[in-house]
């Protein structure tokens, strides 16, 4: 391994990775009322730069100094404004009221229920996202209606880069130690990497990966909600990871694996999580790289992040139409804001790092998340959407709140043309 100027982390050879963007030792979170600060200017900051080249905004302050010009049809000029949304509401009328926020102050604007399109993208406004609206300023000042309304997004022309060769396995939420572990499933999977499938084109397939992306969850923990001893097999977390690690050994050393921790693993729960600790890793092969969640990171030029994808669970909950049964309906929300992570202190504690790691920039070829144990595959502008299912069947919790998981069936991805062959294992 070796490491550049900017920090990247460079694991040559003839699989090789850089590690883009990681937290990973660099955690500077100490919890003080400062650091909250810093954290959102920096998301902020970066979020509204992605915006500012669409709208000519400026800032909020100015709003409340100018007295506004009368336009020739009697009604006052459009301006423009970006802002985190600090507060949603709606009037008694039905219309929506945005509270949005930049460094220089705040405003409300409003969104009136007579403009359906627009009405409809209001209403699927989270808080703490970023946004750029355009609109008059009423006669006392204090309110904008607004006309248009935009999310940071990605262009339409967005390139992709080509030129790789090989493909990408990509699983999430293994969940070794529990009792709902499919191992017989993820064994025939061992089998097919190892290229002693029963079928040629099997073999030839297995011979074609170069890589393996495990997007958190590798093993089950312990503590992690209420009774869970009860469906565990294996009750010590260490000895998960070293059964973990011993599936792990089965793997040929040409595939190089990258694992990123979930809500399950053994690191701090807050996010940006780090890699796994070096007391784990010491089990596990050489072919290893540990990252932390999320991470950007370069398979021989096809970027991919890494999000275990914990805010699935409120994007869910929040967003008209999103669905567990469609995870990367909920992934494609993120990029229309450009972040993993919208809302703060929902249901993904966030550590307010200096720099906002959620933020999705540069953007990557492919998006990985796995958590809700569904699968679901969808193209967004040139960028390939992949959430991984599961290896563990519906656990008791599940069961209550009907979730259904999609356990056993493996997502690859040819790197040259993104194209996505789904291989089932149950
Ligand atoms: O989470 C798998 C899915 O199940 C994810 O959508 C969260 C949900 N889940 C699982 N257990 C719980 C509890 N106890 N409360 C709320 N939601 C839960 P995973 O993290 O992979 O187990
Ligand atoms: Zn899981
Ligand atoms: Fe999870």
């Amino acid at each position: 391994m070796g490491s550049t100027d900017e920090g990247y982390r460079h694991y040559p050879g003839k699989n090789p990775v850089t590690v883009i963007s990681d937290i990973t030792g660099h955690s500077t979170c100490i919890g003080e009322y400062v650091q909250f600060v810093q954290y959102f200017r920096d998301r902020y900051s970066r979020l509204s730069e992605i915006i500012r080249g669409r709208i000519n905004a400026r800032p909020i302050e100015s709003l409340k100094r100018r007295s506004f010009r009368r336009g020739r049809d009697g009604g006052s000029e459009e301006i423009s404004i970006i802002g985190m949304v600090s507060d949603v509401n709606s009037t008694t009328n039905g219309h929506k009221i945005l509270s949005l926020e930049d460094p220089t102050g705040s405003f409300s604007v409003l969104i009136r229920n007579t403009d359906n399109e627009l009405f409809e993208l209001a209403s699927r406004i989270l808080l703490d996202e970023v946004i750029g609206v355009t609109g008059s300023v009423t006669n006392d000042g204090n309110l904008m209606l607004v006309t248009k309304l935009i999310q940071p997004d990605v262009p339409n022309n967005v390139q992709r880069r080509t030129g790789s060769h090989g493909k990408a396995v990509l699983i999430s939420d293994v969940h070794v130690g529990s009792s709902q572990f499919m191992e017989d499933a993820w064994l025939d999977f061992l089998d097919f990497l190892k290229g002693e499938s029963d079928s040629e084109p099997m073999r030839e397939l297995a011979a074609s990966i170069r890589y393996l992306v495990v997007a958190g969850d590798l093993v089950d923990g312990i503590g992690i909600y209420p009774d869970q001893e009860m469906e565990l097999d294996i009750l010590d977390v260490y000895a998960q990871y070293r059964k973990a690690a011993e599936y792990f050994r089965e793997i040929p050393e040409h595939i190089r694996v990258i694992i990123s921790p979930g809500n399950h693993d053994a690191v701090r729960q807050a996010e940006p999580q780090p890699a796994l600790p070096e007391s784990i890793q010491a089990d596990f092969p050489q072919n290893i790289i540990f990252v932390g969640n999320p991470a950007l990171v370069d398979l021989d030029g096809v970027r991919i992040l890494i999000y275990h994808g914990r805010s699935i669970d409120d994007l869910v909950a929040s967003i008209p139409g999103v669905s567990y049964q469609e995870p990367a309906g909920a992934v494609l929300e993120m990029v229309k804001r450009r972040h993993l992570a919208p809302t703060y202190g929902s249901r993904v504690s966030i550590s307010p790092e200096k720099k906002d790691y959620f933020v999705i920039d540069p953007l990557p070829e492919i998006i990985h998340t796995g958590h809700v144990h569904t699968l679901g595959v969808q193209r967004y502008k040139n960028i390939l959407l992949v959430n991984s299912g599961t290896w563990q069947a519906q656990t008791e919790f599940q069961k209550r709140v009907n979730l259904m998981p999609v356990p056993a069936r493996v997502p690859i991805v040819d790197l040259a043309d993104f194209d996505v062959k789904i291989l089932g294992f149950d």
